[in-house]
């Protein structure tokens, strides 16, 4: 390996100077035509795996050799192989008779790798197909011990996780930061098996009985004849569906909410949605919903950013997890419940507690936190992890175990159902990603994709001939127990209760919660979304619910559309507004914030641009500087800066603030005169593109700071004068300290107008 290593860095060495264009390409092998750089030809060391990139330790579930090493090792080893491991030493050409001739059969190589390459996918998630995930740790805080004997809620217990976060109605390559649900599943590899918790970023879900799943996804895919519109809830057919399916309303306003358009993954809150029943050692039950708290706070796009955003980076919030975890700033959630007793009808303070379009106000029953969520590294392989993971509704632990309610019992039918078609057979919990931590020692054999060996002759019980093994836990075990929950006696019947028939109240009960600003981007929503319809009738049908949720909201949608607002048909109810509901009000951690730095050509000191990248790092956020040109800025003075951005790759979307380094942006063919140094743009005309990176920041309420010569840029932008939330300081410290303060409430929220 040594000699080999020589060989392949003199061989680096040339490709490097011919890259480089200090040495002439090469000549191509006779007869391929093109002339091609050389390649190194030995082997030398592969690349170590990124030590914090590794999966969970997979767990044999037989007991069989692990694959990990050598599936840790695919694709690193010296040579390349077929599939079978004989080495290869071409895989350019297909074997031919005669450089120009027919491609033989006998090709085993070419048949392999293209058979291979037919099959590389598998079926999309049929509802969350777009998604994005990472590892992490759950550490235990011990304050649910009281109510659960689940072993990694235990004091001080820390468990593996995978989470895994998604839009609900897109494909897999559609944009990430349309107006949809999203979804926020977590699987915890604890010591007694895997616990899935598969949520959303919204506590209420569409539907009360999981019977109707299929039509509400039916309605919000894009139309069967079109296909159009991809990841949009804003067509007909979802508007048709709510609109007649009034349960759906309480629903279908937070996605009409800012709470549609999350600024980040590490910024949105998660909801069990279902309420769940929690038994201790001692055999009494709680019934619990799971709340997860972002450290950042609960933050969204705007939505004319989230619209850039889709074009410009549709990988925005999965490059946001990705970035944010590589840099070290890891996003965390406190996992909390809201507690209630196991009353024999579960009701709570009149919610029925088995209706997922209800949520419990926070004021009502505190969310008390039981431990917290760290997510610290992204996946080695996007497909064997984030695609091959398999969540399951009814993937409970000793300690935990369901609710009556009808939509999450058909939960418990789907999750497993649909990996039979996505990942091809019964055996999906062997691949490495799902695979349990504890020892799993089941009886179910054979199958597609059955990827253990298993041992013994009698894989039944009970059995003699295999000792009797493996045996029922004990006492002292703490085996999973079926809680002896009493049932109704009832006539089997296809109905719901009474309670569930309340569709507006909690949909009024939001929109009251909300601020004036929040209130207006609801209405903005709506106005789109039904502006977006083309049926007349389902306008109206859906100002008719609008009505029964708020007179206003359904005037000024009405005034929108240009239609009449048309009178409630249910009498409006004293709702009590739940503050908690609101995301404003309130400062959070701005780690991770990404800020971009504005160097104008012109600039020959660089002192201030140094600072305040320094000073963003030192507060935890990530400086991006933006030039006229890439590689780096020199003043001769210091370091050279590097350029993250220039005016061909920016765009205002992905940042979070915009600081304007003490010169003017004069425009690209302005008279370069020599006050364009000074400091007024020669003649008053700012680049275009820095007008607009300037008025979508401002527009977007973001904060906007600089210094020195900045304010000429301002003055020359079009921002009115002295605006909120613009701050021209006397140097680059001054300016940072300003932003930070402005970033701790996310936007500057006065420039919205109410
Ligand atoms: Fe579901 C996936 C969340 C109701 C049927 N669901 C899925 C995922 C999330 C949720 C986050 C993606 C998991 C992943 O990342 O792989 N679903 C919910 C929530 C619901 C809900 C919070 C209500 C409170 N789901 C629901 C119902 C049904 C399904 C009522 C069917 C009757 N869901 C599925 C599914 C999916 C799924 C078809 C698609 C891919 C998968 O399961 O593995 O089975």
């Amino acid at each position: 390996i040594g000699k080999a290593k020589d060989a392949a860095a003199e061989v680096v060495d040339e490709i490097s100077s011919a890259v480089s264009g200090a040495a002439p390409l090469i000549p191509g092998t006779p007869g391929s035509g093109t002339p091609t750089v050389a390649e190194p030809t030995e082997p030398h060391d592969p690349l170590p795996p990124k030590p914090a990139q590794h999966g969970p330790v997979p767990h044999s579930p037989t007991g069989a050799p692990s694959a990990d090493d050598e599936l840790a090792a695919a694709q690193q080893g010296a040579y390349l192989t077929t599939a079978t491991g004989v080495p290869l030493r071409e895989t350019d050409h297909s074997l031919k008779a005669g450089p120009r001739g027919p491609v033989l059969l006998q090709d085993h190589h070419l048949r392999e790798k293209i058979m291979h390459f037919d099959h590389e996918r598998i079926p999309e998630r049929v509802v969350h197909a777009r998604g994005a995930a990472a590892h992490g740790v759950f550490r235990s805080n011990g304050a649910a011990t009281t109510l659960t004997r689940a072993a990694f809620l235990a004091d001080g217990a820390t468990t593996p996780v995978f989470t895994r976060f998604s839009t609900v109605l897109g494909s897999r390559g559609s944009a990430d930061t349309v107006r949809d649900t999203r979804g926020f599943a977590v699987k915890f590899y604890t010591t007694e098996g895997n616990f899935d918790l598969v949520g959303n970023n919204i506590p209420v879900f569409f539907i009360q009985d999981a019977i109707k799943f299929p039509d509400v996804i039916h309605a919000g895919k894009p139309h069967p004849d079109t296909e159009i519109p991809q990841a949009q809830s804003a067509h007909d057919t979802f508007w048709d569906f709510v609109s007649l399916h009034t349960e759906g309303q309480h629903h279908a306003i937070w996605n009409m909410s800012d709470r549609g358009i999350p600024r980040s993954y590490r910024m949105m809150e998660g909801f069990g949605v279902h309420t769940f029943r929690l038994v201790n050692a001692g055999g009494e039950t709680t019934l619990v919903k799971f709340h997860w708290k972002p450290r950042l706070g609960v933050h969204s796009l705007t939505w004319e950013e989230a619209q850039i955003a889709a074009g410009v980076d549709p990988d925005f919030h999965r490059r946001d997890l990705a970035d944010a975890i590589e840099s070290g700033a890891h996003p965390e959630w406190d996992l909390g419940v809201q507690v209630f007793p196991d009353t024999a009808d579960q009701m709570f303070e009149g919610i029925d507690l088995l209706d997922s379009t209800k949520l419990v106000p926070e004021e009502l029953a505190p969310v008390q936190v039981i431990g917290t969520m760290t997510l610290n590294a992204n996946p080695g392989n996007y497909f064997a992890e984030t695609e091959q993971v398999a969540f399951h509704a009814g993937h409970f632990v000793p300690g935990i175990d369901a609710t009556d309610d009808p939509l999450f019992q058909g939960r418990l039918f789907s999750y497993l159902d649909t990996q039979l078609s996505r990942l091809g057979g019964p055996n999906f919990n062997q691949i490495p990603i799902n695979r349990p931590h504890a020892p799993v020692n089941d009886m179910l054999r054979d199958g597609l994709h059955q990827d253990a060996v298993h041992t013994g002759i009698a894989p039944y019980k009970p059995n003699s001939l295999d000792g009797g093994c493996p045996f029922l836990a004990g006492e002292d075990v703490s085996a999973f127990i079926d809680v002896p929950q009493p049932v109704e006696a009832s006539s089997k019947v296809r109905e719901a209760p009474a309670s569930y028939d309340d569709h507006f109240s909690q949909a009024r009960l939001f929109y009251l919660s909300l601020s004036p600003v929040e209130q207006a981007h609801v209405k903005q929503s709506y106005a789109f979304e039904l502006g977006k319809c083309y049926e007349q009738a389902i306008k109206e049908r859906q100002l008719v619910a609008l009505a029964n949720i708020d007179a206003d909201l359904c005037q000024k949608v009405a005034d929108a559309l240009g239609l009449p607002a048309p009178e409630p048909t249910i009498p409006l109810g004293d709702e009590v507004p739940s503050p908690a509901l609101s995301q404003i009000g309130d400062t959070w951690p701005i780690d991770g914030r990404m800020i971009g730095i504005v160097v104008p050509d012109g600039v020959d000191d660089l002192s201030g641009v140094r600072e305040v990248r320094d000073a963003v790092f030192a507060a935890k956020m990530v400086p991006l500087v933006i030039a006229s040109h890439g590689g780096v800025l020199e003043d001769g003075h210091g370091d050279p800066v590097a350029v993250q951005r220039t005016w061909v790759t920016v765009r205002s979307i992905e940042l979070d603030a915009v600081v304007l380094a003490g010169a003017p942006i004069a425009a690209p063919d302005a008279d370069p005169s020599a006050d364009a140094k000074a400091g007024a743009p020669s003649d008053g005309v700012l680049d275009p593109r820095a007008a607009l990176l300037l008025s979508e920041a401002y527009r977007h309420a973001k904060a906007i700071g600089g210094w020195g010569d900045t304010v000429s840029a301002l003055e020359t932008s079009g921002l009115p004068a002295a605006p909120e939330g613009v701050y021209v300081g006397d140097d680059a410290g001054d300016v940072i300290a300003h932003l930070v303060t402005l970033l701790g409430s996310h936007r500057v929220w006065e420039r919205f107008p109410a």
